[in-house]
């Protein structure tokens, strides 16, 4: 664009009426935002230029202190049904009516790094919900991974340092692979558990959308008749839980940091409203002590067939925020909020939670912190409580105290049949100590079922996480002690791990099995998964027409990936937009890839290093590939080998093996359609990884 038809549009914006003219925070009108105050046009800036100071000042002052832990996050807005009254076990009004939709507002986070580090880091992630109840407002702060680190919470700080980047040179960001870490781990046997978690393929979830989350603490619920009983809660997708690999993790990061911040945006707008059951799984006071771990311990799971996961509400997420600041980073959750109806255990590490949540958000966001837009309660807010930085309300009258006579004695205590919240009445008698109860020591059982119920190619996964982790570790010791700590959880793992970071171990065990071909992840389907269109131009329009409406009725989003991102031509003239290039996009932002034919189309891909690496790389990662027409001729150029591809002689059929699907010339491109449909819904092929690699 020409420097004058620059000028033209920014005239034409000036001169537009239907807007708001510019103010100071005083209200007063700006009549020159482009030049401050000063002697002369080349003279020095006056100290009088209120809006040039009040513009300066307040953008100095734009930051407020990140989460100490949890700065990353990603909120969306949306609300909650319950399925059934649930008067017999809890007397919280949210989860008593079906009708009633409680609005909600959750925030998905990363643990470790900063605010502006990338989202696809190994990581635990943090699903935190803010329930607004008629009863007030209800916090639940969970993690996608049902254990925790440590039993005690004044241990809290000794992790986090540990996790975090080393103190003298600020690294590694965002990320547990370096010394401090490991070396915590090591010599705190209770971490094994959440560590085993950490570095299975849930740390690295494919989508906050595809994502479980749980309480993990223990809690209580209580019904109308004061009875209690020991509740863990949990959240599980209706897409099921997915998980990226770790090659593509580490390349998102480069190639889009915001990547599952995007991902939950861009299916909120488009419709696609992530959804996740409500659960709960409930322990009665008489059985307190009939499982053979600890129900307070929270590095446990409950085991799900002992005592058993109870659906009883769903959550939806349908509008994304307005503004992240105002919203998702002014966000204050804290574990002590709860309602009449949800008390809390005296599991060691929530009674510790409960006091450092309101401490953390008095630091960042001081004294008034409720009284921010999004985290007031819709329920009505009144007491004595006064003053301090940034107070919003103005509450009128000469009385703050109570009791009162000047306002009548009010606000007054609500009696528990009125609403008030009334601790559970829990008896207890004991020494004050400093000690851990024996039944917390079983650090290893747990894992030890975990590794057990792998299955091979996650195993796998398992493995070279640890040798990528402790390969970062520069200590030989520490990395020793880690393989001594797994020997408790599995030689066979122990043993593996050795291998691969220069720890001498004693016997190396058999090669790893090779998983069965073509195995699925749980929850197949093809909705809302995103397939990459590979054209260039000269492609094959009645093909692409086709593949694109039967993925489109399964739900998934398929997008024309090219070489530029100008718009690309049919072998009949006609024009199609491009939705992503080479350079912006890669197979690591999609789901599955498709090829469609077109002689001119295929020639330019073929002689093209980034469709090459595209198909190679989305094959690597074990994802669904289509290809008809020429478009097979992309594959067989490609290094995917060893696979059966629709050669000259199966003109007319359809070949489908681990995932990738050709057709020479289809007689039935609906044949073709399923069979690729339904490759997508597969999510991923894991067993090609145990079988060949290609460079990518
Ligand atoms: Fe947190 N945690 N935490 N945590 N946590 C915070 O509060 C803390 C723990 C979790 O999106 C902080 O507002 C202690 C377990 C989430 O805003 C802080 C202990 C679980 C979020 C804090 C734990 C969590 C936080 C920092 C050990 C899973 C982000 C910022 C006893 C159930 C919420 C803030 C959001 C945030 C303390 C352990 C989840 C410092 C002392 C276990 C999802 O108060």
């Amino acid at each position: 664009m020409d420097e004058h038809s620059k000028d033209q549009d920014l005239e034409k914006v000036r001169n537009r009426t239907d807007g708001d003219y510019l103010t100071t925070n005083q209200g007063v009108r700006i009549n020159d935002n482009q030049n401050s105050l000063k002697v002369g046009s080349r003279g020095p800036t006056l100290l009088e230029d209120f809006h040039f100071r009040e513009k300066i000042t307040h953008f100095d002052h734009e930051r407020i202190p990140e989460r100490v832990v949890h700065a990353r996050g990603s909120g969306a807005h949306g609300y909650f049904q319950v399925y059934e009254p649930m008067a017999e076990y809890t007397m919280a009004k949210f989860l008593q009516n079906p009708d009633i939709k409680t609005p909600v507002f959750v925030r998905f986070s990363t643990v470790v790094g900063s605010r502006g580090s990338a989202d696809t880091v190994r990581d635990a992630r943090g699903f935190a919900t803010k329930f607004y109840t008629e009863d007030g407002n209800y916090d639940l702060v969970g993690n996608n991974i049902p254990v925790f680190f440590i039993q005690d919470a004044v241990k809290f700080p000794d992790l986090i340092h540990a996790i975090k980047p080393e103190p003298d040179n600020e690294m590694p960001q965002a990320a547990s692979a370096h010394d401090t870490f490991w070396d915590f781990v090591s010599l705190t046997p209770e971490t094994t558990h959440m560590v085993m978690w950490l570095m299975s393929d849930r740390g690295i979830p494919r989508s906050f959308r595809m994502m479980e989350g749980f309480g993990v603490n223990t809690y209580r619920l209580v019904n109308e008749q004061g009875k209690s009983r020991f509740v863990k809660f949990h959240w599980k997708p209706i897409l099921g839980v997915h998980s990226l690999d770790w090659d593509e993790a580490q390349k998102l990061a480069g190639k889009d940091p915001d990547y599952h911040r995007r991902d939950l945006w861009e299916a909120i707008e488009r419709g696609d409203f992530p959804e996740y059951e409500f659960a709960v799984q409930m322990v009665e006071e008489a059985d307190e002590f009939k499982y053979g771990f600890d129900i307070l311990d929270p590095t446990k799971t409950w085991p799900e067939d002992a005592i058993p996961l109870m659906r009883i509400g769903k959550m939806t997420l349908n509008r994304n925020p307005d503004n992240f600041f105002a919203e998702t980073e002014q966000v204050a959750f804290c574990v002590q909020h709860v309602v009449p109806g949800i008390d809390f255990s005296n599991d060691p590490l929530l009674q510790g939670r409960t006091f450092s949540y309101l401490d953390t958000q008095l630091i960042r966001l001081g004294p008034n912190f409720a009284q921010l837009p999004i985290n007031q309660p819709l329920a009505k807010v009144s007491n004595n409580q006064r003053d301090g930085y940034m107070r919003y309300t103005i509450e009128p009258g000469k009385g703050a105290y109570d009791p009162n006579s000047v306002r009548n004695g009010f606000p007054k205590e609500a009696p528990a049949d009125e609403g008030g919240y009334v601790s559970y009445y829990e008896k207890i008698d004991g020494r004050k100590i400093r000690e851990r109860s024996p039944s917390f020591s079983d650090h290893f059982s747990q894992p030890s079922q975990f590794w057990a119920g792998l299955r091979p190619w996650e195993k796998e996964h398992f493995v070279k996480t640890l040798h990528f982790e402790l390969g970062k570790v520069e200590r030989m010791e520490i990395r020793q002690r880690v393989v001594e700590l797994l020997k408790n959880v599995n030689e066979d793992l122990a043993a593996r791990v050795a291998v691969g970071i220069g720890v001498p171990a004693e016997a190396l065990p058999e090669p790893v099995p090779v998983a069965p071909a073509g195995t699925v992840e749980a929850d197949s389907a093809a909705k809302t998964r995103m397939v990459a269109i590979l054209a260039a131009d000269g492609f094959d329009p009645t093909v692409v027409i086709e593949v694109r409406s039967a993925l489109e009725s399964a739900g998934a989003h398929p997008q024309i990936v090219s070489k530029f991102l100008s718009p690309i031509h049919a072998a009949n003239g006609e024009e199609i937009t491009v939705d992503k290039s080479f350079l912006t996009s890669g197979s690591i932002m999609f789901d599955a890839v498709f090829v469609p034919g077109g002689k001119q189309s295929i020639d330019a891909l073929s002689s093209d290093g980034d469709a090459l690496h595209f198909v190679n790389e989305a094959y690597r990662h074990c994802k669904p590939i289509g290809a008809v027409g020429e478009g097979v001729d992309l594959l067989i150029e490609s290094d995917i080998k060893g696979i059966s591809i629709a050669g000259p002689e199966a003109a007319e059929e359809v070949v489908s093996d681990e995932g990738v699907v050709t057709a020479r010339k289809p007689s039935d491109i609906h044949q073709f359609d399923d069979q690729f449909v339904d490759a997508v819904s597969h999510h991923r092929y894991w067993g090609r990884e145990m079988k060949q690699h290609v460079p990518a």
